[in-house]
């Protein structure tokens, strides 16, 4: 793969749900070699260090159950302007923190491809689909909401306009297995792509996503790709609030990395949900680091005749 500037952008977000420790993210991840397994590679890495979320006040939301909202919101809109400025010079990877991060990061890559003048899309490669909106989610955790902010949902008053909605039917969601009711009645409505594990078990993973890239590659993309640690099965990825058992294997999340790195359509990355309180002698942070390699063009073998298609 082509050299790369790639941009660490510490994100210790802890307030999309209700256990703490994501706020440790960033830190375990250079602690477990990121920046150093990324300059192995031939690539040249930044450390942005990790930001603070603008401070922000807002009224009571209608939804009771809803958690922070004014720090989500001030996350949000730190996270999108960070998103903004990283882009033009490089790959921005940003360490979380929880999912929530991503209504900014997703926000701020979406306005970053209009600017651009090239289609956004994004692979949400996750156990959930995150599609709520702050008054369809019943934990309140606002985790949950991304995917539902950046295509423009209605109900997230206070948060910034969403500038660049971002298109359905350019989302593709791989290894979803817990979906809840509201969830699923907007998902049946629109066209994401939802690859959940019935079909992984069907079809492989291989054969969605590399559909999925070849629309991207037809009209030269940019892809953000959203890693939750719950896409991998509990038993290898153990350090997550929300642990649901019939994950990704290790071999199918290092496929989905190499076929992203061969697609060279990926212009930025979110690690999410990583709680290394709950790890395993930083097993899943390690996995997480070896996973972003295979991005970046580690490899086993290479066969130069290789690729997805
Ligand atoms: C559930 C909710 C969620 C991540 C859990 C779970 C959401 N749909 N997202 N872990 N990453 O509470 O809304
Ligand atoms: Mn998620
Ligand atoms: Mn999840
Ligand atoms: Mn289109």
């Amino acid at each position: 793969m082509k050299q790369t500037h790639c941009i660490l952008i510490g994100a210790p977000v802890d307030c999309g749900k209700r256990r703490r420790g994501c706020l440790m993210g960033p830190d375990a991840y250079r602690t477990a070699g990121l920046a150093e397994a990324i300059t192995a590679l031939g690539h040249t890495v930044e450390d942005r260090g990790n930001l603070t979320p603008d401070s922000v006040t807002v009224p009571d939301h209608p939804n009771p159950a809803v958690y922070k909202l004014a720090e989500n919101i001030g996350w949000t809109q730190t996270l999108a302007q960070a998103a903004r400025d990283a882009a033009p010079h490089g790959l921005p990877i940003f360490l979380g923190g929880d999912h929530a991060l991503a209504l900014g990061t997703v926000a701020g890559m979406a306005a970053h491809a209009q600017t651009a003048g090239r289609p956004f899309f994004a692979l949400w490669l996750d156990a959930h689909s995150d599609i709520h909106t702050p008054n369809t989610t019943d934990s309140g955790n606002l985790h949950g909401t991304p995917v539902g902010y950046v295509i423009g949902r209605d109900g997230f008053d206070g948060f910034p306009p969403v500038t660049a909605k971002v298109d359905p039917a350019h989302i593709c969601m791989i290894g979803l297995r817990s979906v809840d009711g509201p969830e699923h009645a907007a998902l049946l409505d629109m066209d994401v792509d939802v690859v959940d594990m019935r079909r992984i078990d069907e079809e492989g993973i291989r054969a969605p996503l590399a559909a999925f890239l070849d629309r991207v590659a037809a009209v030269d993309g940019m892809l953000h790709v959203s890693l939750d640690v719950d896409f991998l099965d509990p038993s290898v990825a153990p350090a997550v609030g929300t642990t649901v058992p019939g994950g990704a294997t290790v071999r199918e999340g290092h496929l989905v990395m190499e076929m992203l790195c061969d697609s060279g359509s990926v212009t930025s990355l979110d690690l999410v949900e990583l709680n290394p309180f709950l790890d395993d002698r930083g097993k899943t942070a390690s996995l997480m680091v070896d996973l972003t390699a295979s991005l970046l063009g580690r490899r086993v073998f290479d066969r130069p005749t290789r690729s997805h298609g």
